[in-house]
């Protein structure tokens, strides 16, 4: 059915056409297929080491690779650099001094893998990989995630390393949890991207929150928290506090929110709305709270928000690889 927006964009379209001879309508025709093909490939993910981790994803991306290969690759820059200290190698423990990661993967074809609270793994996000192409499960976690993984030939590695060792023993002095906003959650890289062909792909990856619960797991490797993909619509991916991305169902919301006609930006802010609204009703100083998310729909088109200031995510397209602060909602 033609829609009245539709039908005045094609009769603009179709009035612009007439105005100029056939070749020229030609040509016209092709710039806007070629405008529509530019944002092909695009790569976003979370906070300033997105910049990096994008660099990485791109050398995939600008060689016709896949989405899934590029937000692996993307991902694996911050997991294994042990001077970031919230994912992967170098992650900051959890209460009892131990390294717990969570990471999952989606492609366009809605396969999924996921793993939780695995420890000794310097790449978790390609356990969760492997998970989804070698299992018939969607999500393995703790021992059962170790065991498999080791059955894969990743390597068992120590993950604490110094800095982090002697952080969370200063901490144990109070054992006071409460994560600073944007510093102690700055925890989780997320990558959505869109490769050549058109199709989409995503994968999140943490240490999660510093000194947590042993056995806590966050949003980021639970599919339609903290990270979705719908090849039809878009993809999303989340960062800050877990539980409050769990409590909305997150990434999955953003992508619906997408469906329904919201530009990615729109559909981060309405989900962060929702964040904001249920902490009112639950009584918890918004404050407290830092929830961002990122979102690529198919056209290319990307967005953000957050709850509060200070969460930026990385872009690279065509035109370069940038770092960009997302808007927010708190602004006192
Ligand atoms: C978690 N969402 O484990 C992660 C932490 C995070 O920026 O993203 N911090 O809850």
């Amino acid at each position: 059915m033609t829609t009245r927006r539709d039908f005045i964009k094609t009769s603009a379209f179709a009035s612009a056409a007439l105005l100029v001879s056939n070749s020229d309508a030609n040509s016209l025709v092709k710039e806007v297929m070629l405008k529509k093909d530019s944002v092909k490939p695009i790569v976003l993910s979370t906070w300033n080491f997105g910049l990096k981790a994008n660099e990485a994803a791109w050398q995939v991306l600008s060689n016709n690779g896949n989405a899934l290969d590029a937000v692996e690759a993307g991902v694996k820059i911050p997991e294994g650099d042990p001077t970031e200290r919230s994912v992967g190698y170098g992650g900051r423990p959890d209460r009892d001094g131990r390294v717990t990661l969570d990471a999952c993967i989606m492609d366009e074809n809605a396969n999924i893998g996921s793993v939780a609270c695995l420890e000794f793994i310097k790449h978790p996000i390609s356990v969760a990989r492997a998970v989804m192409e070698k299992t018939p499960h969607v999500m393995l976690v703790g021992d059962g995630a170790l065991q498999f993984a080791l059955s894969q030939g990743f390597m068992k590695e120590n993950l604490l390393v110094e800095d982090s060792e002697k952080e969370w023993k200063e901490w144990l002095k109070t054992s006071n949890y409460k994560p600073i906003v944007n510093i102690e959650n700055h925890d989780t890289i997320g990558m959505i991207a869109m490769d050549a062909a058109g199709n989409l792909s995503g994968a999140c990856t943490t240490s999660g929150m510093a000194y947590k619960m042993h056995g806590r797991v966050g949003d980021s490797p639970i599919i339609g928290a903290g990270l979705y993909v719908d090849n039809e619509i878009g993809a999303a991916t989340a960062t800050g506090h877990g539980e409050e991305v769990i409590r909305i169902a997150g990434c999955h919301l953003v992508v619906e929110l997408m469906r329904q006609g919201n530009s990615p930006d729109q559909a981060c802010r309405i989900a962060v709305d929702r964040v904001v609204k249920l902490t009112a009703n639950r009584k918890k100083n918004l404050k407290d709270i830092q929830v961002g998310f990122i979102a690529l729909n198919k056209n290319g088109e990307y967005g953000s928000y957050c709850v509060q200031s200070g969460f930026n995510y990385a872009v690279h397209d065509n035109t370069g690889n940038r770092l960009i602060n997302a808007e927010f909602h708190l602004k006192v």
